[in-house]
């Protein structure tokens, strides 16, 4: 593990800094002998890994299990401490389609409705895996598969359309060494598997960043980490959509952590994509290694956040290694706080965004010919409370209209969606405006390329979905701190 790996950047200023930073300049300014005398508070801390992690812009999830649901002392912890939900079985294929072509989302929606109703975002896991699938598909091989595996991920991200912070498109289809791909009847319907799944999931939800998740993919030298990183490249070099890669991070004394992690985390994100820790455990617990993994995520912009896999050790799917951060009794180990306190030492993020920044997915919206569903399962209607997406009308300049929805939404942030669709004639490239008249201020913005000026927010075609032909259309998404919001938005084209 690296020495200096509990160090956080240098270079950069730490919340406690500029808070104190703030403070005597406010101090200054007033210029009264008797305050400077004053003291300056103690730095402000956050108490909680969720509120830690968000103070550089980062998220700190947990697997939930809808089964826990009922005990108090976990929903407690869970609420408390996570504004990240993953749920741990609820969304994998044997549980949301049972049966072929017959979807069942009570068990998911138990877990998203929780989340949402407590103000976290949910991360989807999965939709193509060799794992937990149901009999039926266990049974099916070629054609036939590949088309149940793409209806199956219309039908799920039909459900929870717009919903979803990231999925987990493809789980775990490298194989445990030598580099390639794991042999199951999803690799035996194509090499092209894998692709297919992301085109397929880019066109049933353009607002969610679509990952590749993987175990073992964590530390640089190894084989399976080059193979799944060549996979990546190769995508991104060829526009397959792909936003981000999901390192699990289930570390035991057969996969330790090295401190090469934040190599492999670094040159992921060089490829173009986002990096996410998203199942971590730890055998043991050490409070060292866990502070090394924070220090690694925080270090590389890219890196969104972290999951751990499970509340207490109790809750672990291998709790004998108590590999968590809360013992089973609920307490606080000494894991937990280097991993708070990591989190508190990092970088504040600024506030006022002016460029768009990181997730831009690379790749069209329009799905590919291979990605059509063959057959186009009717979801039901999702429980969540707090998403109640409402449209601007579009004004119509006769090049383009724009039409922007809310499509998630907790206290304090909500995510939203930007339709731009063609006029009569095709367009190449667009620029959408609106002004926001609440202070609602954007934290990240994806397939746009995104400028404010105070209230005034701009955002521009990338280069893959500036020409629209006449009459279709194009999408793009933002995250955003404030009060959801509809406000007009105009769309020209030069
Ligand atoms: O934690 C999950 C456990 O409850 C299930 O029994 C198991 C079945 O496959 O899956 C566990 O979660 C796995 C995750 O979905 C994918 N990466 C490995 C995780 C631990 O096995």
């Amino acid at each position: 593990m690296g020495a200096n790996a509990l160090t956080p950047p240098g270079t950069r200023q730490s919340a406690g800094g500029l808070r104190r930073a703030l403070i005597a300049g406010a101090l200054g300014v007033l210029g009264v002998a008797s305050v400077l005398t004053a003291q300056v508070p103690a730095d402000a801390a956050a108490s909680t890994l969720g509120a830690a992690a968000a103070q550089s812009g980062r998220y700190f999830g947990t697997a939930i299990a809808a089964g826990r649901l009922g005990d108090s002392a976990y929903t407690t912890i869970a609420n408390r401490e996570f504004n990240m939900v993953t749920p741990e079985n609820e969304m994998k294929i044997d549980a949301t389609e049972p049966n072929r072509n017959q979807f069942n989302f009570t068990q998911g929606d138990r877990v998203y409705n929780w989340a949402v109703q407590n103000g976290k975002r949910v991360r989807g896991h999965t939709l193509a895996w060799h794992g937990q699938q149901p009999g039926w598909m266990q049974s099916l091989s070629g054609s036939d598969l590949r088309s149940a595996m793409i209806n199956h991920i219309n039908g799920v991200m039909a459900h929870y359309k717009g919903k979803i912070y990231s999925w987990d498109v493809v789980n775990e289809a490298y194989a445990d060494s030598g580099g390639g791909r794991r042999d199951s009847n999803l690799q035996r319907t194509g090499n092209d598997w894998i692709e297919v799944a992301f085109r397929t999931a880019r066109a049933a939800d353009p607002a969610a960043k679509l990952c590749y998740n993987d175990y073992n993919i964590e530390n640089w030298t190894w084989a399976k980490t080059q193979g799944v990183y060549n996979m990546v490249k190769d995508f991104k070099s060829r526009g397959v959509p792909i936003d981000c890669v999901g390192f699990q991070s289930h570390f035991n004394s057969g996969s330790a952590y090295n401190s090469n992690f934040r190599t492999t985390l670094q040159s992921f994100a060089a490829l173009g994509v986002d990096v996410q820790i998203t199942e971590l455990d730890v055998q043991g617990a050490s409070a060292t290694t866990y502070a090394n993994i924070t220090n690694d995520c925080l270090a590389v912009p890219r890196c969104n956040g972290m999951t751990v896999w499970g509340v207490r050790d109790s809750d672990s799917w291998r709790s004998g290694d108590t590999p968590l951060l809360f013992d089973g009794n609920g307490n606080k180990k000494p894991a937990y706080t280097s991993v708070l306190n990591a989190l508190n030492a990092a970088p504040t993020v600024s506030p006022s965004p002016s460029v768009s920044p990181s997730v831009s997915p690379s790749a069209s919206p329009s799905a590919s010919p291979s990605a059509s569903p063959s057959v186009s399962p009717s979801a039901s209607p999702s429980a969540s409370p707090s998403v109640s997406p409402s449209s601007s009308p579009p004004p119509d300049s006769g090049a383009c209209s724009a039409t922007i929805e809310t499509v998630n939404s907790w206290p304090g942030g909500f995510q939203s969606n930007v339709t731009v669709r063609a006029g009569s004639s095709a367009i190449n490239g667009w620029t959408v405006k609106w002004t926001w008249t609440g202070g609602q201020t954007i934290s990240q913005a994806w397939s746009g390329d995104l400028s404010t000026s105070g209230s005034n927010v701009t955002v521009r075609n990338v280069s893959y979905n500036g020409s629209v032909a006449a009459g279709a259309s194009t999408s793009f998404g933002f995250l955003a701190n404030g009060s959801a919001a509809t406000p007009t938005v105009t769309c020209t084209s030069p």
